[in-house]
């Protein structure tokens, strides 16, 4: 479960491009000169934000699967748009739940095996298993025949699939209520040695089980079942996948910094090439609209829009208020035109070498702009954005969750 990028990792600041594809880039530049090479990194910009991540999840009925896609998606059930749970009807039909910010990202909402009372193979045609990226099996006691076959099946059609066990906080609250006293993490050890070996039993050889509840985002297998299905994504996939995650945990939040990091050489490269704006009191031009909205999308990914905290203060039970008390920057109010022509202005690029940007992948970037260029302007103001709303969204984690584990 480990592979997990973090702050001191050296990410690739390009990882959205393949060996050929920056090959491209530079023969591009080279051919027919900036135009060429500029529309290639819009393409790639308007592909990352159009790409889509279909994700099904099944369980026996009451397993807990719509609870669980509306954790996945930062809503409390009973939401606005959050899928129906408890005893209301189950449907028969796989239900698309889409993410609030992210529509790209989906959640289907699928009848169980038992439910439909079809075979396993027949189940999965009707389901259209081609559009889903991956599978997640809910199950919240005993894994059942239907799940074996239906597991059976997925694996035999080239599908990864996760087995989650939810509603785990009842198990440790149930021990309690017994009297035992017992060491949570051991007990839990015990419940995930003993899923894994009745899926073995079964014939299903599983790298493992996340034991979850979908009402303790920041607790128990939460983070790491998060964490896994992100790093087996490529890593278009994964860009959509870890932006669209509730802000449960710091590290969720880090590693929301390195992906948007990783855009961020793309949109400064657009703004200074196709820069229309010039700056008053600056020898420059920006295009202040691609300015506009990345900064709009960095404080909505980092969950500091007005929409998201308060899905957060639900799901932490806690007052927005508290949450809203903890953030401390200019970046909260309405961004517009005037307020990043306020900010470039403002913006020194002293102390930011160029070559340290991207030059090693993209030489022709650095050919192109100079420190004091749009280039290093937009890409300076877009890091000291990124890094403000970083640090006032781990203080909302931490005042959300309290002392947020780092996991
Ligand atoms: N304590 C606890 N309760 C949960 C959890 N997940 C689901 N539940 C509860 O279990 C019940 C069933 O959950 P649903 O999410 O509706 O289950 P489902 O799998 O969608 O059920 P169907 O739509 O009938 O197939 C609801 O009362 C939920 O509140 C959990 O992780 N912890
Ligand atoms: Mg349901």
């Amino acid at each position: 479960m480990g592979g997990a990028s973090s702050r001191d990792q050296q990410p690739s600041k390009s990882p959205f491009f393949n060996q050929e594809e920056l090959q491209g880039l530079r023969s591009a530049y080279e051919e027919d000169g900036l135009v060429k090479a500029v529309s290639l990194i819009q393409e790639k910009i308007k592909d990352l934000d159009a790409i889509k991540l279909n994700i099904a999840v099944t369980g026996e009925s009451g397993s807990g699967k719509s609870t669980f896609i509306n954790a996945m998606r930062g809503l409390q059930n009973g939401d606005v748009g959050a899928a129906p749970t408890g005893n209301k009807e189950t449907t028969m039909e796989p239900t698309p739940y889409y993410h609030p910010t992210l529509p790209q990202v989906c959640f289907w909402d699928l009848p169980g095996v038992g439910t439909l009372k079809v075979t396993a193979d027949k189940y999965l045609t009707k389901m259209k298993f081609e559009q889903y990226d991956f599978f997640i099996i809910i199950f919240n006691a005993r894994f059942k025949d239907n799940e074996v076959k239906l597991t059976g099946e997925i694996k035999r059609l080239g599908k990864d699939f996760y087995f989650v066990r939810s509603k785990i906080e009842y198990d440790l609250e149930s021990m309690k209520m017994s009297g035992m006293k017992f060491n949570e993490k051991e007990e839990l050890g015990k419940i995930r040695d003993h899923c894994v070996s009745k899926l073995k039993e079964a014939g299903i050889s599983s790298s493992g089980v996340f034991l979850i509840s979908s009402f303790k985002i920041n607790k128990f297998d939460f983070p790491a079942l998060q964490e896994t299905l992100s790093n087996n994504l490529n890593d278009i996939k994964k860009h959509a996948f870890m932006l669209s995650l509730p802000n449960a945990t710091v590290k969720i939040i880090d590693q929301k910094r390195n992906t948007l990091e990783n855009k961020i050489w793309m949109l400064a490269t657009m703004s200074g090439a196709l820069g229309a704006v010039p700056i008053p009191g600056l020898s420059l031009a920006c295009d202040i609209g691609i300015l506009v909205t990345a900064i709009t999308d960095f404080r909505q990914y980092l969950g500091l829009d007005d929409a998201s905290l308060q899905r957060l203060a639900n799901m932490a039970g806690k007052p927005v208020g508290d949450l809203k008390a903890v953030v401390k920057t200019p970046l909260m109010g309405e961004i517009n035109k005037e307020f990043v022509i306020r900010m470039l202005t403002g913006t020194t690029v002293v102390g930011i070498s160029i070559a340290e940007v991207v030059l090693d992948f993209i030489p022709i970037i650095g050919s192109l702009f100079g420190a004091a260029s749009s280039f290093g302007m937009t890409y300076k103001l877009l890091h000291n954005v990124l890094d403000d709303l970083t640090q006032n969204a781990e203080k909302v984690v931490e005042a959300a969750f309290g002392t947020a584990p780092k996991y």
